[in-house]
């Protein structure tokens, strides 16, 4: 799979963070307003409850021609018809993962330094997610920011479409932009946000 099909903005899920929408509604919205791939990320689901959400959730990316990549359970990649898997650091390695998609599938791995992210290339990744670039309440297990400046070092020697996180808002987008970033993965600049819509088509305009 090549960087040229992948869209720019990827929109992770946490099911506590959409204001007490369900998420079926907020990606209903975010679709609605051009987003186009989505990782199902519920890492406190259980198999049976996250396979119920997968079935609830898939059926609405696909009718928007949608990609959707599985945070870390490449077996329901398989079994539900996802489009890909995303990784942890601490996940299967890339290249045992692709043993078991085949190339049809996608891999995206997150990464936290230009170390991790140089391996997950050598691998044979097909999409980065680098961060946190930005300070950002979703996730501080990662440890202090990386800046801009690490991104840009990653970008300059990665071939890979690389995805920014962390604390992404519509306004830092020409900053990861110009520090080479393909584009940037969000949690709460969208579900947080009371319009949905409006969010996502601010996030997308600033990215075309
Ligand atoms: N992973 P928000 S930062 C899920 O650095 C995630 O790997 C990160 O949420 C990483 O868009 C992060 O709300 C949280 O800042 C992103």
């Amino acid at each position: 799979m090549t960087s040229q099909i992948l869209p720019r903005l990827y929109l992770l899920t946490d099911r506590h963070q959409t204001l007490h929408r369900s998420l079926s509604s907020v990606l209903t919205q975010a679709m609605e307003a051009g987003a186009r791939m989505i990782q199902i990320r519920e890492k406190d689901l259980g198999t049976r409850d996250l396979i119920s959400l997968s079935h609830r959730l898939l059926p609405l990316v696909k009718q928007h021609q949608g990609k959707v990549l599985l945070n870390d359970r490449i077996d329901l990649v398989i079994a539900l018809g996802a489009d890909g898997v995303h990784l942890r650091s601490d996940s299967l390695p890339v290249s045992v993962a692709r043993r078991l998609l085949g190339t049809g599938h996608l891999i995206g791995v997150s990464t936290h330094s230009v170390e991790e992210a140089r391996i997950a290339e050598g691998e044979g990744a097909d999409l980065i997610v680098l961060g946190p670039i930005y300070d950002t309440s979703s996730k501080r297990s990662y440890g202090p920011p990386l800046g801009v400046q690490v991104l840009h070092e990653a970008c300059r020697t990665i071939h890979l479409p690389i995805f920014a996180i962390g604390g992404i808002t519509p306004t830092r987008i020409p900053h990861v932009l110009s520090s080479g970033a393909y584009g940037v993965a969000v949690i709460s600049s969208i579900l947080q946000s009371l319009s949905i819509q409006d969010s996502t088509r601010e996030l997308l305009a600033r990215l075309s």
